[in-house]
């Protein structure tokens, strides 16, 4: 698959994705959230062994510096509604992927860029990361869901102060405010991202699936949670997976998962 504004490489089941444009401080453009879809709606295919994905920026001074401003000027109501939608479209498929995606935050996250941070699962960052929604510097608002997750992520008052203000914090303060997980010198970001997802990778793959798809509930008008986890926790126990992992831990031994990834339990909804 070839990306001009992507770039993609899978190595033992980790997919790294890195934003591509640094000279524009990663700046996501049009071109570069069709690309992440493309990549993001294919990577079983293309990169089958995949069991984790990093979302990064190139370069040392972004993650990605927001929407591409550059492409907002001419842009009448019809086209700003799309570009709007296809970012959320973009943003869900993350939020909604059934292996761990980890934003690997290394400089600037700001508008878009740090909309995009927030619909991963969860985000590290190094000590040089700065977030923010400066849209209303600009005279706009968020258009790729900040509204939304930002206040689901650190609290109405914070996500109202930082998004009415467009103020940045430092990788410290968004560590105080639950935004980033883990903060860590530049150097360590990426090592210590991937030994994160191998930890998760080691789990089982249906638990994993479910576990993000159970916590997403929790934020849904629509979904009622606890039923879910109920139904959930209830189809994976004869599972070929969740009896490996038990037979395992009553055996004394690591779980082989990975031979058993095709299981699925028996129900509509998976
Ligand atoms: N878009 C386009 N180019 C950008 C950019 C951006 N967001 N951010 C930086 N660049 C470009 C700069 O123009 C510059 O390009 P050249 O002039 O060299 O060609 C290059 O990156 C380097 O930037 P600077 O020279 O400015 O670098 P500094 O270190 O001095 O400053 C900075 C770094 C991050 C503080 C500064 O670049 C900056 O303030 N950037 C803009 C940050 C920002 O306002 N981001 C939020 C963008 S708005 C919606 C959909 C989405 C959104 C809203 C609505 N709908 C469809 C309704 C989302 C909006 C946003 O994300």
């Amino acid at each position: 698959m070839k990306f001009l504004h992507i770039k993609a490489q899978e190595e033992d089941g980790i997919l790294t994705i890195t934003l591509n444009r640094p000279k524009a401080l990663n700046a996501l453009n049009m071109l570069m959230v069709n690309e992440l879809r493309e990549a993001l709606e294919n990577y079983h295919r293309v990169w089958p062994n995949t069991r984790a994905i990093i979302i990064t920026g190139a370069g040392d001074k972004a993650f990605a510096a927001g929407a591409d401003i550059k492409e907002f000027e001419h842009l009448d109501v019809q086209r700003a509604m799309e570009l709007s939608r296809n970012g959320h479209t973009l943003m869900q498929l993350i939020e909604n992927a059934h292996i761990p995606i980890i934003a690997a935050v290394n400089g600037y996250a700001l508008g878009g860029g740090c909309e995009l941070a927030m619909a991963c699962h969860f985000r590290i960052a190094s000590e040089n990361a700065k977030f923010g929604q400066p849209e209303a510097n600009l005279g706009l608002i968020p258009g790729f869901g900040g509204t939304q997750r930002l206040p689901m992520l650190i609290g109405k008052g914070r996500a109202l102060e930082l998004l009415l203000t467009g103020e940045m914090i430092s990788a410290q303060e968004a560590h105080q405010m639950g935004l980033v997980n883990h903060v860590t010198p530049t150097k360590s970001l990426l090592p210590f991202t991937r030994s994160i997802a191998k930890k998760i990778m080691e789990k089982g793959p249906l638990a994993v699936k479910y576990i993000i798809r159970c916590v997403n509930a929790y934020y849904n008008p629509n979904e009622n949670g606890m039923e879910l986890e109920i139904s959930h926790f209830a189809h994976l126990l004869p599972t070929a997976q969740a009896r490996e992992g038990i037979r395992a831990f009553l055996e004394k031994r690591k779980p082989n998962f990975h031979a058993l990834t095709d299981d699925q339990p028996t129900e509509n909804n998976t």
